[in-house]
């Protein structure tokens, strides 16, 4: 049975062990990233073969699928094969076109791209040319070649850009980033395509979808792979950029099985996919700090380094019209996500740090976040404050306790107040030395004074 996929808290391989062929072969560029690793799992599910494209790398790029080379053993790389990889690249047009001509697919999911908004203002040339070209080569492939397949094409949200929420699919579109902007022409293709040449092409329009499989450079994974961290000791800071920013987020998961899904209708047509939720950047973070009992504040920092040059300032997907069509029922929403993504994190660095026993490891989220609040109860004496009025006040309310238990004066209490006041006001001191100056100063009096 498959390997255990680090990046998920349980995965089921057990549908791999009934395998059998529905007649029909998906070919899956992008196979290797998130979306792909679970659009694999799902249609080896429904019969499918699956074949999918990797780019050539210099160290393994196929992480999220490795668990699927069950297959191997009994069928090796050959035709009759449930699963196999093939290499090839959005930016290479005879790739592009032997891959097509030896898998002559059923249908063609194109998710394949550069995919990270930030970077893309770093390089976007080869975003253009990976998400705009690539569909456009793929498409005219199928066109040129007379192939009888259908065509799906990952398109996104941020191709709305600055247009007010809620979007849909009849929503102006006012892309921010060459992201943006590549993902729209390959809208725009897809649909020429579409009408132009009769082809089955269609677009999934898909909101920000999450998992535990998430790259590491996103906001969502950058958080919970934090929190992880913090909790095992591993690190103790977090910089982000901007936190006002709203995002609609669901589970990649489900969002892939409307990929699908969008491919199954009779006529061929472009759909929004979403939760109907939107929350900022900072709910996200609160919500995880809070889910191992740490304030978010304590920890993160903000960087302009990590700001855009143009930002997407809020996104809420309007999905109606899948789920008219198409039955679209998102399941796991914003708190279940981050609940989700977290514990997967917290699976892994316990593992890794030795914490718990891999082979014994449980299965539910409960077990990690309970024990990842037990382990950051013992961050907390750690932490550092910048004394301010109100933190001199907490201060001095335990002051009065302390004093009133040794039973010092109420004159020398505020004497003893005024001399703290003076020395601890604007300084950075961690709990643990300010237990130990309110030890001190009560100790100093009670002697003064006895
Ligand atoms: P991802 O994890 O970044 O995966 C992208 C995949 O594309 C990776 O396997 C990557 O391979 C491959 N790739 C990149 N450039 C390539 C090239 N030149 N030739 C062949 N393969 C290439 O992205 P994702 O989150 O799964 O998203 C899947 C698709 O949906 C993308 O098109 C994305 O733009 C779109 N989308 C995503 C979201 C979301 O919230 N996740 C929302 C809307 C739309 P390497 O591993 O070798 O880099
Ligand atoms: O940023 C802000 C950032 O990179 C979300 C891709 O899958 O969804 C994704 O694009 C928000 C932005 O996703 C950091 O400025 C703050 O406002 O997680 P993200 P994205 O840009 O929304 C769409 C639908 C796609 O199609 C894309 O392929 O979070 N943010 N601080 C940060 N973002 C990142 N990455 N890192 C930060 O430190």
């Amino acid at each position: 049975m498959g390997a255990f996929n680090k990046m998920d808290l349980t995965i089921d391989t057990e549908f791999l062990k009934d395998w059998k062929w529905n007649g029909k072969t998906a070919l899956i560029t992008g196979i290797g990233g998130q979306d792909g690793s679970y659009l694999a799992e799902f249609l080896l599910s429904k019969g499918y073969k699956v074949r999918g494209i990797v780019r050539r790398a210099s160290w393994p790029n196929t992480r999220r699928v490795d668990h699927l080379d069950v297959f191997d053993e009994k069928y090796g790389k050959t035709e009759g094969s449930p699963f196999f990889l093939l290499y090839g690249d959005l930016a290479d047009t005879i790739s592009i076109r032997t891959v097509l001509e030896k898998v002559r697919p059923d249908e063609v999911y194109n998710i394949g791209a550069q995919s990270h908004v930030g970077i893309s203002f770093e390089n976007p040339e080869s975003t253009l040319n990976y998400n705009s070209l690539g569909p456009l080569r793929i498409l005219d492939a199928i066109r040129d070649m007379k192939l009888n397949c259908k065509y799906y094409q990952a398109s996104s949200s941020e191709m709305f850009g600055i247009s007010s929420p809620p979007q849909n699919e009849d929503t102006i579109m006012l892309p921010q980033s060459p992201y943006g902007i590549s993902k729209l022409a390959a809208y725009h293709l897809t649909r020429m395509y579409r009408k132009a040449y009769g082809l089955f092409a269609c677009n999934g329009i898909l909101f920000n979808h999450e998992s535990p499989r998430r790259g590491l450079n996103f906001v969502t994974k950058k958080v919970t792979g934090a929190v992880a961290d913090i909790v095992v000791g591993k690190k103790d800071k977090l910089v982000l950029g901007n936190l006002d920013a709203k995002r609609d987020w669901g589970y990649a998961k489900e969002y892939v099985q409307m990929m699908w899904g969008i491919m199954q209708q009779d006529s061929p047509d472009d759909y929004v996919i979403s939760t109907r939720e939107t929350h900022t950047i900072r709910e996200f973070v609160e919500e995880t700090f809070s889910l191992v009992g740490l304030n978010w504040r304590d920890y993160v920092v903000t960087s302009s380094n990590y700001k855009r040059p143009a930002e997407v300032p809020a996104l809420l997907g309007d999905c109606t019209k899948a789920e008219e069509k198409l039955g679209w029922k998102p399941q796991t929403k914003f708190k279940e996500l981050v609940r989700l993504m977290l514990a997967a994190d917290l699976k892994e660095r316990f593992v890794e740090r030795g914490i718990i026993n891999p082979k014994s490891a449980p299965a539910n989220q409960e077990f990690y976040l309970k024990k990842a609040k037990d382990l950051a109860e013992n961050l907390k004496p750690k932490l550092f404050y910048k004394i301010n009025a109100n933190e001199l006040n907490s201060i001095f309310q335990e002051l009065y306790l302390i004093l009133r238990e040794k039973n010092v004066s109420y004159e020398v209490t505020e004497r003893i107040k005024e001399e703290l006041s003076q020395k601890l006001m604007g300084k950075i001191v961690s709990k643990e030395d300010l237990e130990k100056e309110l030890r001190e100063v009560s100790v100093q009096y009670k002697v003064r004074e006895g």
